[in-house]
């Protein structure tokens, strides 16, 4: 029999990058630093705090992150109960974010096809109406040629290629959504387009965002470039194996599986890298920074 010619596989491994810049970074934090990382780790899975017994919270959590905790319980009404309701379900989605939010040089698990499930459109505001796409163009600013870029998603797709991958995106509201993603990876574009020397955060930015009723309200995130390095953090152009849809942030959106979905921002219009932490639409609102770290 013939040997069947070989197709090209989206989701044959590729072997991971290692992150070392970040295990170095983790390793000259103080241990102040380190236990409020702790504390915002375990608020940032996205549950696991939650659904942890009280006496279980007392013994495992550093006194400080107590107050916050109760704090974020309060503040999103979480009570025993729905602790005690969302244990089953939280418990995969959580391993998955904790693991990599504990050891930031590994990688989130991976699915197959046959684990994908619905996934939700969790625009906070409004979803912008797709009449954006036509003008849109992408402008990374900060970079070490002391250029402004301004692109387009055709230049995107032709100059790097795609990355597919099924993972699991954790909403801090209680839900989580197996999906495939494809797009480039944020390394490879970092690769291509340098930040400045002494550069430590990207501030990613959405200015089409929408507030609920349908004015503008740019929405913005702060990511450090050890998570933006990391070999599983995409800048997506594909959802289910089509072009991203403007629910899910057409033509490109952040997809960082480590972090909480509220990281993961969608039809992003602006990059700018900076040796200073940049501001957080939630971080903003009123929620700790060290929430989705
Ligand atoms: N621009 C923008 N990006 C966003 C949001 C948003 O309101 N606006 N919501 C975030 C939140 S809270 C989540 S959980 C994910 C959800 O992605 P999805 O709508 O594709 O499921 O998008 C994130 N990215
Ligand atoms: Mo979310």
């Amino acid at each position: 029999m013939a040997k069947r010619k070989s197709r090209p596989r989206p989701f044959a491994e590729t072997p991971p990058m290692p992150v070392p810049i970040a295990e170095r970074d983790l390793a000259r934090r103080t241990r102040r630093d380190f236990l409020l990382f702790g504390a915002g780790a375990a608020a940032a899975v996205a549950g696991f705090w939650w659904i942890l017994p009280d006496g279980a919270r007392e013994t495992w959590l550093p006194s400080g992150a107590h107050h916050a905790l109760d704090t974020m319980n309060a503040r999103l009404g979480l009570t025993n109960d729905r602790r005690e309701k969302f244990l089953d379900r939280s418990l995969t989605f959580d391993d998955d974010v904790a693991e990599a939010l504990y050891s930031p040089t590994r990688t989130v698990r991976t699915y197959r096809r046959g684990d994908i499930t619905p996934l939700r459109n969790n625009y906070n505001g409004a979803t912008p109406k797709s009449d954006y796409l036509p003008g849109w163009t992408l402008t990374v600013s900060g970079l070490a040629s002391g250029k402004t870029e301004t692109l387009s998603i055709g230049d995107l797709l032709a100059r790097f290629p795609r990355r597919d991958q099924i993972t699991r995106l954790v909403c801090v509201e209680g839900w989580s959504a197996v999906a495939w993603w494809g797009g480039l990876r944020f390394a490879e574009f970092l690769a291509a387009f340098p930040p400045a020397p002494g550069a430590k955060w990207a501030g990613i930015k959405s200015s089409v965002n929408l507030d609920g009723s349908g004015g503008s309200d740019p929405y913005y995130v702060s990511i450090d470039l050890p998570t933006a390095r990391h070999p599983q953090t995409l800048l997506a152009t594909h959802w289910d194996g089509r072009p991203l849809s403007v629910e899910h942030g057409a033509p490109l959106r952040l997809l960082a599986p480590m972090k909480l979905g509220l990281k993961n921002i969608k039809a992003i219009t602006a990059i700018d890298y900076g040796a200073d932490e940049p501001q957080d639409y939630w971080a903003k609102r009123g929620y700790s920074k060290y929430d989705g770290l």
